[in-house]
């Protein structure tokens, strides 16, 4: 938000002026042809989803895997990377500080209850620091190393270390909705790592994290947020 101070608009402002406070728009950062096609892998949907989740308006800078490595784009992100967050003069890269910040903003994606509040950060940190890395680890393997001689072995190691998380989960999980009480931050993180599974046996073998993954896309700002990163990948506009 920036505030801005106007001269006064009536007799009764004690300084001689008001302050009104100006939305501001954000711009991120997205693929400019995203490798999966279009199924809303990337991290940018995760941002994007957490916009629409608080009912802010964003733009989208699209970049290509040249230019994310242009110094331009790294003295937003050091690693040369998607999504990016530009407002006003704050830039900030990391998709999960990005999704945090727009939660600590905005009401909507964290309790109030500073206890509640704390454990909903905790599954943010859960999602990607334990449940992301193998399920991570497993696709890069997929993708670059399928033609090593050690792929068949290395697959099914990676394979169990995603079975393991996913087992303790869905343990956690059991049959509520969300992590906790409500639908947070948390959830938005962990459903959208979630996603990078989707159509494997892996998740398939635990119903209660399919079901939670189907509720998570099943939330209007999920739809708008994959319907417009859709759009980039087909050129048509978000039909929503
Ligand atoms: N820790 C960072 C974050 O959370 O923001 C990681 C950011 C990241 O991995 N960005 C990827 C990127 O920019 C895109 S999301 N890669 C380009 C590069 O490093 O040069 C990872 C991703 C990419 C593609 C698919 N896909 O096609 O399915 C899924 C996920």
């Amino acid at each position: 938000m920036r505030k801005i101070a106007y001269p006064a608009l009536n007799e009764t402002s004690s300084k001689g002026e008001i302050t009104i406070t100006l939305p501001m728009t954000p711009t991120i950062t997205a693929f400019k042809s995203s490798p999966d096609g279009g199924k809303g892998l990337a991290r940018d949907m995760r941002v994007r989803w957490a916009l629409e989740e608080v009912g802010q308006a964003y733009e989208v800078r699209l970049v290509s895997f040249g230019a994310m490595k242009e110094p331009a784009h790294r003295a937003l992100h050091p690693f040369g990377q998607i999504p990016t967050y530009e407002e006003g003069d704050l830039a900030l890269f990391e998709s999960g500080a990005i999704v945090f910040h727009i939660a600590e903003r905005h009401a909507g994606l964290l309790p109030d209850d500073a206890n509640a509040r704390a454990r909903a950060i905790t599954w943010m940190f859960a999602a990607l620091n334990t449940v992301e890395p193998p399920i991570a680890d497993r696709g890069i393997a997929m993708l670059l190393e399928h033609d090593k001689t050690w792929y068949g072995e290395r697959l099914p190691i990676l394979e169990d270390r995603v079975r393991v998380r996913l087992g303790e989960l869905s343990n956690r999980l059991g049959n509520a909705d969300w992590l906790e009480d409500a639908f947070s931050a948390g959830d938005l993180l962990m459903v959208t790592v979630l996603r990078r599974l989707k159509g494997s046996v892996l998740l398939e073998k635990y119903p209660n994290l399919s079901a939670y993954v189907v509720r998570g896309e099943s939330r209007p700002a999920f739809k708008r947020a994959f319907d417009a990163q859709l759009a980039v990948f087909t050129g048509k506009p978000p039909t929503g």
